[in-house]
């Protein structure tokens, strides 16, 4: 792709909407630089290098100051688009920053869409689109694991890993296309071992690779880390210990939380998105109906399980049926029984079935908690700092489809299907590692991709 292609020149404010410091007005396309130039008072910028700041004035259509600002220049392609650039860094208010937008727009300049700076670097071959959407996933990153994953991805580790799968299948295919015939095996049996061997080799690699996305999956959304018990058990109690704030309305009447809670808890670089719940009982209460009927939802879709029991009082049959169905049915889904409430007299010998016990309101075993969610979560699935995770369902589904593929050629193999035949599933494999790196693409993929950045991305 040429790397130097220019298009119409857009702009749009950088910066997040609000007061600060500064703000940066970006500029980007053909002729960026004479066009910033006519609403710049101050140094010739069409006469400037490359990577060089310039302090200077924006004037108005009448010749009037809108703001002092700072130009820093970017010579095509030598930017982040791969197009002629300019960063216009002025004083960060809302009006002053809209207004030297404006100002911009009104020498020529289209408003940007959303992500359409990162979508010319993509169009002009500075980055891959996995590497553009790890753009988009660090600006939305909720942890610093997530940061982590995303920084990887740009940085070009998932890139390799496909660029290197598509040379196999190409290797493969290859070896197809030279016409062999497999229906005589034994003239060609040592070429059949040999391409068997190669697409075993890519459809194991391409299982492992998959086999990341659980993970990756939780380190980017999050754990949906659900709270369910009794009414009083002490969930709200403990989500508010645990985000440490007062987010769920705590009393000690049973059936206080009647909708599920949500809040946001970030834990050793890991997000976790607790979900406190009504607590389980049967009601005629329409309204704590509903909230017990939210409760199993939040349940059915959790990465985490917390069963909270007050130990302040022994188990009731019921319960304990209630609990054991909860765990069956929890299945792979990590399932933790805490027993809440340690600070007062219990009434339950907690060591014989519990996880941990803790007390919310005296700090009780809360870091050991911490630490225990924190395992429990990710037990069991493939994570080690430095380890690559395919985090979208995108890269997913499209490494899932090509792995089908590679399966699909497997299988023809065995059957000695002619080269004609598996050549069409060695293709198809291919282009659908091509659609992750964006070999192969079109408008709607990007369209859904890019709509998801922020205008000035
Ligand atoms: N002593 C003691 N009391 C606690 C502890 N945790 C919660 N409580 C009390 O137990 C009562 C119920 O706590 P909540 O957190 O509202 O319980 P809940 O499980 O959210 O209850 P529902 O919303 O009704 O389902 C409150 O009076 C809390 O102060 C604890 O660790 N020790
Ligand atoms: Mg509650």
């Amino acid at each position: 792709m040429p790397s130097t292609s220019q298009n119409n020149p857009i702009a749009a404010i950088a910066t997040p909407v609000g007061e600060g410091g500064i703000a940066v007005i970006r500029v980007s396309g053909k002729d960026a630089i004479a066009k910033v130039n006519e609403a710049f008072k101050g140094k010739d910028l069409t006469k400037q290098d490359s990577h060089t700041v310039h302090f200077g004035r924006i004037l108005d259509k009448e010749g009037q100051p809108v703001d002092e600002v700072l130009v820093t220049i970017f010579q095509a392609p030598h930017s982040y688009t791969g197009e002629e650039t300019v960063e216009i860094s002025c004083h960060g208010g809302v009006l002053v920053t809209q207004k030297v937008l404006e100002t911009v727009l009104a020498v020529g300049i289209k408003p940007a869409e959303a992500g359409e700076f990162t979508q010319r670097a993509f169009l002009n071959g500075k980055l891959d689109l996995d590497q553009a959407e790890a753009v988009a996933d660090i600006i939305h990153a909720k942890s610093l694991k997530a940061v982590d994953a995303a920084h990887q991805q740009l940085e070009g580790r998932l890139g390799e890993h496909i660029k290197r799968f598509r040379q196999q299948i190409i290797d493969a295919t290859a070896m197809v296309e030279l016409e062999l015939d497999f229906a005589e095996e034994d003239v060609e049996f040592a070429n059949k071992e040999q391409l068997q061997k190669l697409l075993e080799d890519v459809d194991e690699e391409l299982g492992n690779l998959l086999d990341t996305y659980e993970t990756g999956r939780l380190v980017k959304d999050g754990v949906k880390t659900v709270l369910i018990g009794r009414p009083n058990a002490g969930k709200s109690t403990l989500l508010n210990t645990l985000v440490g704030k007062d987010r769920a309305i705590v009393t000690d009447i049973a059936g206080t939380t009647r909708d599920t809670i949500d809040a946001d808890w970030n834990y050793d670089g890991l997000l976790f998105k607790l979900i406190d719940t009504a607590g389980l009982r049967e009601t005629d209460d329409i309204v704590e109906a509903e909230g017990v009927r939210r409760s199993q939802q939040a349940f059915e879709q959790a990465d985490l399980v917390i069963y909270l029991k007050d130990l302040s009082y022994p188990f009731s049959e019921k319960e304990r049926v209630e609990i054991a169905a909860f765990q069956k049915r929890s299945g792979e889904t990590p399932f933790i029984l805490i027993g809440t409430k340690a600070d007062i007299e219990l009434k339950e010998d907690w060591r014989t079935e519990f996880d941990m016990r803790i007390s919310a309101t005296e700090g009780v075993n809360i870091n050991e908690l911490k630490k225990l969610l924190k395992d429990r979560a990710l037990e069991n699935k493939h994570y080690d700092a430095s380890s690559l995770l395919v985090t979208s369902t995108r890269h997913r589904d499209a490494l899932q489809k090509s792995r089908k593929h590679i399966q699909e050629a497997l299988n023809g193999l065995a059957m000695s299907m002619t080269g004609d035949f598996l050549s069409i599933d060695l293709r198809a494999a291919l282009n659908e590692l091509g659609t992750i790196t964006g070999e192969i693409t079109n408008e709607h993929i990007l369209d859904s991709i890019f709509s998801r950045f922020c205008i000035g991305k």
